[in-house]
């Protein structure tokens, strides 16, 4: 494997104005953790600025002349959104804070409307607690049951034990599409399919592969898709649940408030029509508008580029890692993941891996990255983690690489 890209780095690298300062003097940034954030693209942080400076209004509301803008802003970000996953109508993306509110309205409309005591849902063992919480919680609320997909050794779902599972007759299977911590990309449309033969719906955690890989909701084969602006180049505070539309006609209202009505009396209310029967209350407007942005600057660069890239750099980073005596990486191999290596070296604490390489202008992670049940199944309290995206270049890994040395020699 040589240390080259396809990818013009220097060209995207260009694009992130974050990219080109210094952590401290004399020391540029390295930045590994996209899978906490993402950097974002002079475009993104421009098109939320000309909102404010030019656009600002509240939407849906007026008819002056910044409202119809503002409103067009907006719904205009739906509609690239839409595009951007293959959705068949605007009606399916409901604009959420984050992937976590997005899981939450499910569980609280759908589930609280679905879900029955003895009734199973089935989650994975390498969900992120976002995958995992609500649905502990609605089980616990409705009496119902939570069936466990393991993970092997090698940080694959174990499927073995689905078809047994299936046999509970579940609701609903939730699983992430790609793990945040083992980069695991999860076979979901042959999942989907099973599932959906033992008449379950899925619902698919998509916070580490919409802004990774092409995702296409019409071939996916999930019901329902969360996910988070802020990893994929766009802003925090905003992110998406989409799901079919029908779903979401037989859905009740989440939150209640304005803009999600049709018509209020004093003691009752009407819903308004898809998808602002989910938006209640003054959304994120100007972060709606940066991830319209953001999704222009995927779609412009190419979300197969993307996922070529990252391909490239997780293989190279794998072997070079694999190098370094002492280093375990988790996870499959590079074929089988995205651009997420979480490893661990003998005798060192993840938090001392992470401090050490902070002294180089490098940035990971280490923690349990909020999956403490999949660190549990590895008997791990933390990991380190290096996460890459498409400004990240074959020479940062070798920067990460030449770190790991320092901190072998700092903790002998
Ligand atoms: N993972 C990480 O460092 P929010 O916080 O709602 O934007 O995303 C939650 C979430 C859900 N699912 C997966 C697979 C995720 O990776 C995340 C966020 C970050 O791994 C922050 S904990």
């Amino acid at each position: 494997m040589t240390a080259l890209s396809t990818f013009d780095s220097a060209r995207i690298c260009a694009d992130f104005p974050i990219l080109s300062r210094e952590v401290r003097p004399g020391v540029p940034l390295i930045y590994l953790d996209s899978a906490a954030t993402s950097q974002k693209p002079a475009s993104v942080i421009e098109a939320m600025n000309d909102y404010y400076r030019r656009s600002n209004a509240n939407i849906h509301r007026g008819v002056h002349a910044l409202a119809e803008e503002a409103t067009a802003l907006y719904e205009g970000a739906r509609e690239r959104v839409a595009r951007f996953i293959n959705a068949c109508s605007t009606k399916e993306v409901i604009f959420t804070r984050n992937a976590t509110e997005a899981i939450n309205l499910v569980a609280y409309s759908w589930g609280r409307a679905n879900v029955n005591a003895g009734d199973a849902i089935v989650i994975t063992e390498m969900e992120h607690h976002s995958n995992l919480v609500p649905w502990q919680m609605l089980a616990a609320e409705k009496g119902a049951t939570l069936e466990v997909i393991p993970v092997t050794d090698d940080g694959e779902l174990d499927l073995s034990t689905f078809d047994d599972i299936l046999q509970k007759r579940p609701k609903l299977v939730c699983l992430t599409h790609m793990s945040n911590v083992l980069g695991t990309i999860n076979p979901v449309t042959d999942i989907a399919a099973k599932a959906h033969a033992a008449g379950a719906l899925v619902l698919v955690d998509g916070a580490q592969s919409v802004p990774h890989l092409p995702v296409d909701v019409q071939t996916l084969g999930a019901d329902f898709l969360a996910f988070s602006g802020h990893k994929m180049c766009g802003p925090t505070g905003i992110g998406v649940l989409w799901a079919r539309q029908a779903l979401l006609e037989d859905m009740p209202p989440f939150l209640g408030g304005g803009d999600m009505i049709r018509r209020v009396y004093l003691r009752e209310f009407k819903a308004n029509a898809l998808p602002h029967k989910f938006e209640a209350g003054t959304p994120a407007i100007a972060e709606g508008v940066g991830l319209g942005a953001a999704v222009d600057y995927l779609t412009g660069t190419g979300m197969a580029a993307v996922h070529a890239h990252e391909r490239q750099i997780i293989a190279y980073a794998l072997e070079r890692l694999e190098e370094v005596p002492g280093v375990t990486v988790y996870g499959p191999k590079a074929e089988r993941k995205g651009g997420v290596a979480a490893f661990s070296l003998a005798g060192v604490h993840p938090h001392d891996i992470a401090q050490v390489l902070d002294r180089d202008g490098i940035a990971v992670r280490a923690g349990h990255h909020c999956a403490m049940p999949l660190h549990d199944r590895y008997q791990l309290p933390a990991t380190a983690r290096a996460s890459f995206y498409l400004y990240n270049t074959m020479g940062e890994v070798d920067a990460l690489i030449e770190g790991l040395y320092k901190v072998k020699k700092m903790f002998g």
